[in-house]
Formats: structure tokens, sequence, C-alpha cells
């Protein structure tokens, strides 16, 4: 038997065993150490003398210039912006090479009052782009209509719906907000029906370009576009930008009329859930968007973050990406994402008070499935007979009874356990449709061209991308996806790391000091909380919170600080003895805890360095040897 016949002779026993008994099959499952940390630290490598020369030039504390140094951020243009960057370092938006066409079309839709469909994909970022878009031409004063495609739905009907419901209200011009960019075919379909197209998004190109009035892309080939990473609504924003532009030229609107800052809390929402990378332009919209969103004037949002117990003023992108963001994505998950738009649109307190009701009850349902799934795919981990491809570069499981609007949450977070890429399809009627995420050095769209003849359709970005792909043939999407990976990665690329930013002593950890930490926010893709190292002595042995968090009791030269340690229950034994040095790769936070303010540690990982001996002589003596 050759080597290929044997692995897919494996891949479809695993298929009918799983599907059998827990309608799972699993394609690799990495070696974890249980034990020990299983990251491997990378400490910084910039000579001291260069972050010095920043933070004096700077005028910041020492630690600002380490930290900047430690990502590569040490030219002056780029320092300024990052630290200060403001509004008016945005690019002119007329850089995207197809503006022009589309604020011309939208100044014609103004003159001749032609009502506008706006079409936004079904996730937080359409979602936003989608409410962005309709606010904006309602306050213009164009006539406008939205829909957002189904998580159900095949992309071909996508955009037969979107004909649909321009038909039946007589729009003559339909703008696409985070999709679009792969559908050639169907807009061909629009064309023929006489309605226009501009398609705003920011999804890879595939060969064929919608033949429209315009697309706004920045991740055309050859856009002009300096800026690659807007997400769809960011592109949206861009774009009324430059309307605004023309009208206030043209003498339509008057320039004090239109603030467009109060648009930028749905940008920031978006961005930060379509896990735009926080530098740059995305850097500037969603900073000057927190401080809108602290503002609390649009009381749908105001009505959600009340259920999810975030106060206006405790508003940070963590806070949004983990409570008020999950929300808002359940819709498009499992029910219907339009109610987002609505919630986002919506001006009547008591109806907006229901509608988040709704949605945060539509979350607590998204929760369910999804800790069913995870329990699934944990248990399949566990399982003995998964383990047969342990050295494999990419992990691939596959069921019949997942949700598919659901995985993408579990893939995201395998991804990042793992540190390899990994798919999850799940099958429905014969149609698998996959969600893949990955790791830096393992771009999914070379690899996933290379193998496009599989598939329905796919499309996405470099990181994050889906599949749709027919039963039988994800087998074969299986086996070939796998050898490109153990292809292009080696063992060390796969290895979970941990970037240390700087090194720092408790003496060191001031409030002052946490006030300049504070210039690294926001936080988010590609710009992470600092991680800082040192060496501590456990005051105290470490206990054991809510299952499995770790409380740390720590000492360093007679300064006491306490610290937490999410998941890290399971290495609660290495931490048994007073006196145990260890060393600590860490986020330094405030607490507040009735009213009374303490800075305290969120420990990422630790490792022991030495346990002091002996050690407690009350504890019972293993035998070193067999007594029989
Ligand atoms: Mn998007």
């Amino acid at each position: 038997m050759s080597q290929e016949q044997h692995t897919q002779t494996l891949f479809q026993s695993g298929v009918q065993q799983g599907i059998a008994t827990m309608a799972i099959t699993i394609h690799t499952i990495p070696s974890q150490p249980e034990h020990d940390s299983s990251l491997e630290w990378i400490t910084p490598n910039y000579p001291p003398e260069a972050a010095d020369k920043i933070s004096q030039e700077y005028n910041a504390a020492p630690i600002i210039g380490q930290i900047l140094s430690s990502r590569g951020i040490t030219k002056g243009s780029e320092i300024r912006r990052y630290l200060y960057g403001q509004l008016p370092d945005l690019y002119d938006p007329f850089l995207f090479p197809e503006m022009e066409k589309a604020v011309e079309r939208i100044y014609q839709a103004y003159i001749k009052q032609e009502a506008i469909l706006v079409y936004g994909d079904n996730d937080v970022d359409g979602i936003t782009g989608t409410a962005l878009l309709v606010e904006y031409f309602r306050f213009i004063g164009i006539p406008v209509y939205f829909n957002i495609s189904h998580y159900t739905q095949l992309r071909s009907s996508v955009i037969i719906d979107a004909l649909n419901g321009a038909i039946k209200n007589r729009c003559k011009l339909i703008i696409t907000v985070d999709h679009g960019i792969t559908a050639a075919a169907e807009i061909e379909q629009l064309l023929s029906a006489q309605i226009d197209v501009i398609v705003t998004d920011h999804h890879e190109p595939t060969e064929s370009i919608p033949r429209c009035v315009a697309t706004l892309n920045p991740k055309m080939i050859n856009a002009s576009y300096p800026d690659r990473e807007l997400t769809g609504v960011g592109v949206a924003f861009k774009f009324i930008h430059a309307v605004t532009s023309l009208l206030v030229k043209r003498g339509i609107i008057s320039r004090k009329k239109i603030d467009l800052k109060r648009y930028l809390d749905l940008v920031a929402l978006g961005t930060l859930a379509d896990m735009g990378s926080l530098n740059d332009e995305n850097r500037i919209l969603v900073k000057y968007g927190l401080i809108q969103l602290r503002k609390g004037r649009r009381i749908g949002l105001t009505k959600l973050l009340g259920l999810v117990g975030i106060e206006n003023s405790q508003i940070t992108s963590t806070a949004l990406s983990t409570k008020l963001i999950p929300q808002l994505n359940s819709l498009g998950r499992i029910a219907n994402a339009r109610k987002g738009v609505e919630l986002l649109l919506m001006r009547n307190s008591q109806m907006a008070q229901l509608l988040a009701e709704e949605i945060e009850c539509n979350n607590r349902q998204r929760q369910r499935i999804e800790k069913e799934i995870a329990a699934d795919v944990e248990q399949l981990f566990a399982s003995p007979t998964a383990t047969y491809q342990l050295n494999q570069k990419a992990l691939i499981i596959v069921s019949n009874q997942w949700h598919a609007g659901v995985i993408p949450i579990i893939v995201a977070r395998l991804t990042r356990q793992y540190n390899r890429p990994v798919c999850m399809i799940a099958i429905d009627n014969g149609i698998g449709r996959g969600s893949c995420r990955t790791i830096r050095k393992f771009p999914l769209l070379a690899p996933l061209k290379q193998i496009k003849d599989l598939f329905i359709n796919f499309g996405g970005h470099d990181y994050a991308a889906g599949i749709t792909i027919q039963e039988e043939l994800i087998p074969l999407f299986c086996r070939q996806f796998i050898a490109i990976a153990n292809a292009s990665l080696a063992e060390e690329d796969v290895k979970p790391e941990l970037h240390i930013d700087a090194d720092v002593n408790f003496v060191d950890l001031t409030f002052d000091f946490m006030e300049s930490l504070n210039l690294f926010e926001p936080y988010g893709n590609d710009n992470p909380p600092p991680i800082l190292y040192t060496i501590a002595q456990l005051s105290w042995p470490a206990k054991i919170i809510h299952n499995d968090h770790l409380r740390f009791y720590l000492e360093q030269n007679g300064l006491l600080l306490e610290g937490i340690g999410f998941s890290l229950g399971h290495r609660a034994h290495q931490l048994r003895h007073k006196g145990t040095t260890i060393a600590l790769a860490f986020t330094p936070q405030i607490n507040v805890h009735h009213q009374k303010h303490s800075i305290q540690l969120l420990i990422r990982d630790f490792k022991v360095l030495s346990t002091p001996f002996p050690p407690n002589p009350i504890s019972p003596v293993t035998p070193t040897h067999d007594p029989l």
C-alpha cells in the first residue's frame, strides 16, 4: 500500500468510526507537555541604548522605549504616529483608485433621489459597516434600505437575495459592505437587471474582479491605497469621508453640519471584531472610536453594554472584544444579524432595551452550543485512538453535528492553543463548511488557491479563511492541505511562543508606570498588551480559584504583589512551597476592589527556577521504588 493510500484509509476509517460514535474525526493532535510551561519564551534582543534614546527623545519612562524597541517601532515618524497619531493623520480616501467614480455615483443618487440598498455581511464588521452607511445616507437625505446576508446562505444566493431586495424596494444602486469582492459572476446578474453596484470590501480579491461602478478594496492588486489592513467598516468609513468631501465641495452640505467622528464608534467595534491589525490607520480609528463609545450616544449599544456589565467609563478595546462583541457576533452566527443593525440605529430607549435583552439571550444560546462543540473536541483530543498523526503540522477536524456558525470561534481558540493551522468543517446535507485559522508563518490563501479545484467556494484573509466543499472531497482536502502544511512548516514554527517585551522589577511597578503603559492602548490584533518579565519568590503557596485559575502571592526584595493566572490551575502542584523561585511573564493591571486600587499581575506563564530544600517535612514521603 502506498503512503498516499494508507493515509486515506486512516482518514476514512476515522470518519466512519467517528460518526458512529461521536460524529467527529481528528487528523492530527500535537502533544502538549502536561506539567511545565509549553510556551517558548522569546526575550527581546534590542540594544538597551537604542531603547533609552527613544525614551529620552520622547521624554517618556524607560519602559516605553523598551516596549517600542521590542516591537520594532524605532523610527521617529513611526513612533510619533504610533504614540500620538490623530485623525488628520488618516490617509486621503481618494487614494482608493475608484473612489472618484464611487462618490460621483452617490452624488447622482442624491440629485435624482434614487434609493440605495446597502447589503452587508453578517458578522460584526458587516453589521457595523451597514449601520454606518445607512445612518449616513439617512442623515444626508438619500432613501436607503439595508439587507444582511444569512449565515445559512451560499454565496450565490446572497447576491440573488440582494437583487430581490433591490427590486422590491426599487433601488437603483446596491452597495456591498464587507463582502462582494469574490462574487464577480453573481454581480453580472445585477448588471443585467440594470442595477448599479459599488463593492466595498477588504477580503482578498480572486482572479475575476466584479464588473461594477466601483470597487473599493485596499487589497486590490496594484492598489494605490497605503493601508491594506482596513476592515470592512473601515472601508465604508473612508467612503463616507470621500462622499462628504464631494458634497461639501459642490455646496450641497456645509462642512459644519457633518461630524464624521460620530461614526467612529461603529468603526472601532467592527475593526476590533474583525481582528483588524491595530497599527497604522486602524489604531487611530479605534482610538478615537473608543472616545466616541465612551460618550454613550448610541442608545442600543448603551443598553447592551449595561447588560454585559460595562460602564461607559470602563470601555476599553479588551472589554469590547471579550464582552460586547461576542454578543453582537452571536446574531450572525445563529440568528438574524439584521437585528444587530437595528440595535445600532435605534433611537427609542424602550425598544433598544428589549432588543438588547433578546440579543443577550441569543448569545447565551450561542455559548451553550459553543460549549457543547468544545466538549466534543476536547473529548476527541483526549481519546487515545486520535493520536495516530501526532506529528502533523495542521489540524483538521470534521463533524456532521456541529453548528457552522459557531465553529469559527472554536477554531480561533484551537489555533492559539496548538500554534498551527486549524480547520474545522461542519457537514450539513452533503456540504461541508470549513472555518480555517492559522499562524503568522503559514498564510492560508496561497495553499488554498493551490487546491482550489476541491472547493465549491473559498475566500477570506490570509489568517482567517472559509471553505465550502462537497462532503466526498473532504478526505482529499485533508490529505492535500496537511501535506502542504507539513512541507512548509518546521517543528519550531509550530511550537507555541510567548513574546516578552521588557524586563522589570516590582519596585518599577507604580501607578505612574501604569499610566505610561496606557500609551500602548488600544490593544488588539498585532498590538497585544505588553508582556513583562521578572523573577520572584512565592510568599505563600498559590491557590486554585474558580476551578482552574491560580492566585499567586509573590515577593521580590521585600515588596509583595498578587497575581492571577487564568487557566493555570492544573499547574498548582508546582507552586506548593513558600519560597519557590519562579520566572514570571505577566502584564500588570490595576485591580479595583471596594473602590481601592491596587496593582496586580496578570500571569501569562511561569517557570519554576528552584524550590526551597528540604520540602515541607510533613508531606508524605513518596516511595522511590516499588515496595513489592
Ligand atoms: Mn470583515
